[in-house]
C-alpha cells in the first residue's frame, strides 16, 4: 500500500500536499464531497476549499477558513484536521457530529493564503502577507486580513506597501480577497456561521476590530464562544481564552474578514480564534509536536460551539 494522504492530518504540510488531501477526501465520498473553487492567488495558485454535505435537504451553510496570514502554520493544521474528523465522525455516527451535518452543508478553505504560505515554508519563517507585487516600489505583499471591504483604511492598517498590517491599493483589491466574497455572496443569505483561525494568543474574538463598539447580539456570541470556550479547557485544563471584541480585547483592526461577514453578509456568529500557544515565545512557531493536541481541542471547542448554535 502506498503511503495515505491521512498522514498528513496533524502535520504541517505544504500547500500541494493540503489540496491532494483535499482531492483525496472528495474521490473517496464523491456523493457528499466536493472540492470547491473560491479563487485565484496574486501568483496564480488555485484557493480551493471543501464542501461536506452529508444531508441532500439541508439548506443553512457554515464557513471556516485558516491560513489568510502565512506564518500561522497550527491554523491550516487545523482546518485539515476538521475537515478529516468531521467526515471520520459521521461516518462512525457519532451523535453530535451526525446532527450538526444533517443540519449544515460545511465549506472549509484550509488556506486563503497560499503565496505566502509557501513563501514563509521555503523563503521566509515569519512572513504574514500575501505575495502581491505593487505597481511602485520594492516591497511585497498585503495583509488580507485589512483587505475586506467593511469600514476599509478607518483604523489599525497602513497605506504603506512595506507595512505588515498593508491594507491594499482599495477595498476588496486582491484576487484572494475578491475569491472569498464572491464565494460567500453566491450563497448570500445562508450562512448561520463564519470562523477564521489565527494564531497566536488563545483568543475568541467576536466583531468588531474598527471600533470599540459591540454588535448588536454581543450577549449571545460570547456565550456561545464561551461553550466552545469551556469544552477546549475540559480537552486541555491549562488552555485558558480570553473572549471579547477584536478592538476591545486586542487592537484597533479595519478591513477584516468578521467585520465583513457581521456587518455586510449579515452572519450572526462571525469569530475569530487565535490559536495556541498563548505567548510570543513560541509564538507562530509552534513546534509541530503540539500540533496534534491543539487540533484536537480545537475541533472539540468547534463542536460545543456549533452544537450550541444549532439551539437558537
Ligand atoms: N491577529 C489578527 C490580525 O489580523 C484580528 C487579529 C482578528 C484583527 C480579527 C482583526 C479581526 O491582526 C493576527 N495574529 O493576525
Ligand atoms: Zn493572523
Amino acid at each position: 500500500f502506498g503511503q495515505s494522504k491521512a498522514d498528513i492530518v496533524g502535520t504541517y504540510v505544504s500547500y500541494n500536499e493540503i489540496l491532494a488531501f483535499l482531492e483525496e477526501k472528495a474521490q473517496a465520498d464523491s456523493q457528499h464531497i466536493a472540492v470547491v473553487d473560491i479563487g485565484r492567488t496574486y501568483e496564480n495558485r488555485a484557493i480551493k476549499g471543501i464542501s461536506i454535505k452529508f444531508n441532500p435537504a439541508a439548506t443553512r451553510n457554515i464557513w471556516i477558513d485558516c491560513g489568510i496570514h502565512a506564518r500561522e502554520w497550527i491554523t491550516p493544521a487545523a482546518c485539515i484536521w476538521m475537515v478529516d474528523k468531521l467526515i471520520d465522525e459521521y461516518n462512525k455516527n457519532d451523535a453530535t457530529v451526525t446532527s450538526l451535518l444533517n443540519y449544515w452543508n460545511v465549506y472549509i478553505a484550509p488556506s486563503l493564503n497560499p503565496d505566502g504560505y509557501e513563501y514563509s515554508r521555503t523563503t521566509s519563517r515569519l512572513w504574514r502577507k500575501s505575495r502581491a507585487r505593487g505597481t511602485t516600489g520594492s516591497c511585497f505583499g498585503v495583509d488580507l486580513n485589512r483587505n475586506y471591504p467593511r469600514k476599509w483604511m478607518t483604523g489599525g492598517a497602513s497605506s504603506s506597501p512595506c507595512s505588515d498590517t498593508y491594507a491594499g491599493p482599495s477595498a476588496g483589491s486582491e484576487p484572494e480577497t475578491k475569491g472569498v466574497i464572491n464565494f460567500l455572496q453566491s450563497k448570500i443569505g445562508t450562512w448561520d456561521m463564519y470562523m477564521s483561525f489565527h494564531s497566536y494568543g488563545q483568543w475568541w474574538f467576536t466583531p468588531y476590530g474598527y471600533d470599540t463598539s459591540l454588535p448588536a447580539n454581543y450577549n449571545s456570541q460570547y456565550a456561545k464562544a464561551q461553550i466552545g470556550v469551556n469544552a477546549i479547557r475540559s480537552v486541555n485544563s491549562a488552555r485558558t481564552y480570553d473572549i471579547g471584541s477584536v478592538a476591545q480585547l486586542l487592537y484597533i483592526a479595519s478591513g477584516s474578514t468578521v467585520d465583513w461577514a457581521y456587518d455586510d453578509l449579515k452572519i450572526p456568529f462571525a469569530n475569530t480564534i487565535e490559536l495556541p500557544p498563548k505567548s510570543a515565545s513560541p509564538g507562530f512557531v509552534l513546534p509541530p509536536s503540539e500540533a496534534p493536541g491543539v487540533c484536537h481541542e480545537t475541533y472539540v471547542g468547534m463542536k460545543a460551539f456549533l452544537a450550541a448554535i444549532k439551539q437558537e
